[in-house]
């Protein structure tokens, strides 16, 4: 008689046991106040750096506010507001010659991946000294020498992309991971799919974070997905998921750094759900009349990973009050100094605008003569 596999078995070798909550939100008691994991490899010195990452991203992002609501913006504002968390943590946990595509809410990661204050307030206002020299927004650029690949808009593209990279370089023998986000709405795209599929069979050492932060622009996550987890989706690919808490930043750092362990030692791709909430509306201007009453408040209140951090760190002695005002008053000053050199650059010249797009033998007529000369 043919042998039949025991269903309950097949059941606990498949997806049920390869997604992790290990380091998933915990429930809490309202009146408790949140902070983050313990069980940390963190020096103290790092979670303080940590900490000024997380600082610099909110004060960077205010300030482009307030330049945008002076017209000095070009285009929209995109806030990782309550979400900061989730970037900086994760992209904490790579080395420099790592790969990273951040989406739009993750400023936070390409300020760990060396990217100045002054590049982005010069690129946000299309400054002729911005990263894109005027031509493109927001984190809409990239260097490859600091494996910072700069996202198009197009949502799940860039999985793939990050995956032909590292292909790329296992080809010529670099030993590199690749960490690329995605929102809850990217990870409805078929780019999405094809991308982790094929880094799964290859074995890739790609990292993706899925950001569950509620919303793709008005359209709730629940209208978004049938399944309760982005991590869910692993099973699909036969790859490991994890849930974090994508307001806890030691989580964030934690299990984004076992991944990378485990992907660089040739286990493969892995997916990652953060949980978090977007606290901003889509762009500046999204009034969010979609939003439940009370439901930004609730966040703000309960579950601001700044809030959360700073608890931590007074609670474990990293730090004393003082001493994060100290950081604080640093990083403005920064991004004063910063801000000031982008306000004060010039705007790009306009025949700029052929050069580094196309091919430049065959740029527009009105310009061919000048770049063919040069
Ligand atoms: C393929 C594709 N479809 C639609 C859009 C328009 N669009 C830009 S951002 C966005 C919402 C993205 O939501 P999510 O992926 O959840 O990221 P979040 O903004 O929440 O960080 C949409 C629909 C796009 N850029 N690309
Ligand atoms: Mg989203």
């Amino acid at each position: 008689m043919e042998k039949r596999a025991n269903p309950t078995r097949r059941r606990k070798s498949g997806f049920q046991m390869r997604i992790s909550t290990k380091y998933a939100p915990r429930k809490v008691a309202e009146s408790q106040v949140r902070s983050c994991i313990k069980d940390t490899s963190l020096t103290h010195e790092q979670m303080l750096d940590l900490y000024r990452y997380l600082k610099l991203t909110r004060l960077v992002e205010e300030r482009i506010v307030n330049l945008y609501r002076q017209t000095k913006v070009v285009g929209g504002v995109y806030r990782s507001l309550g979400q900061e968390a989730t970037a900086v943590g994760s992209a904490y946990a790579l080395r420099p010659d790592d790969f990273i595509t951040p989406i739009i809410r993750d400023l936070g990661a390409v300020f760990v991946k060396g990217i100045r204050p002054r590049e982005i307030f010069a690129q946000y206002m299309a400054k002729a000294w911005g990263p894109s020299g005027g031509k493109d927004l927001n984190v809409h650029f990239g260097y490859m020498d600091k494996g910072f690949i700069g996202p198009i808009s197009h949502l799940g593209d860039m999985i793939p992309v990050m995956t032909g990279i590292l292909l790329g370089a296992r080809m010529q023998k670099k030993d590199i991971v690749g960490l690329a986000y995605i929102g809850d709405g990217g990870a409805s795209t078929g780019a999405f799919y094809e991308g982790m599929n094929f880094a799964a069979v290859q074995k890739l050492p790609l990292i993706v974070i899925a950001e569950y932060n509620h919303y793709a622009y008005s359209t709730p996550s629940t209208m978004q997905m049938a399944i309760r987890n982005l991590a869910e989706r692993a099973a699909a690919f036969g790859i490991p998921g994890y849930i974090v808490d994508g307001n806890d930043v030691i989580a964030c750092y934690e299990v984004t750094k076992h991944a990378v362990d485990y992907a660089r030692k040739g286990g493969g791709a892995v997916l990652i759900e953060a949980k978090t909430y977007r606290r901003k509306g889509h762009a500046e201007h999204d009034d969010q009349r979609y939003v439940p009453d009370g439901e930004v408040e609730y966040w703000e209140k309960h579950n601001d990973p700044i809030d959360r951090f700073e608890k931590f760190l007074l609670d474990q002695k990293v730090a004393t009050k003082k001493k994060l005002e100290e950081i604080t008053a640093d990083v403005m000053r920064e991004i004063d100094e910063d801000s000031e050199w982008a306000e004060s650059s010039p705007m790009p010249e306009a025949e700029g605008a052929a050069y580094g797009v196309f091919d430049n033998s065959i740029v527009p007529p009105a310009f061919r003569p000048k770049v063919l000369e040069s």
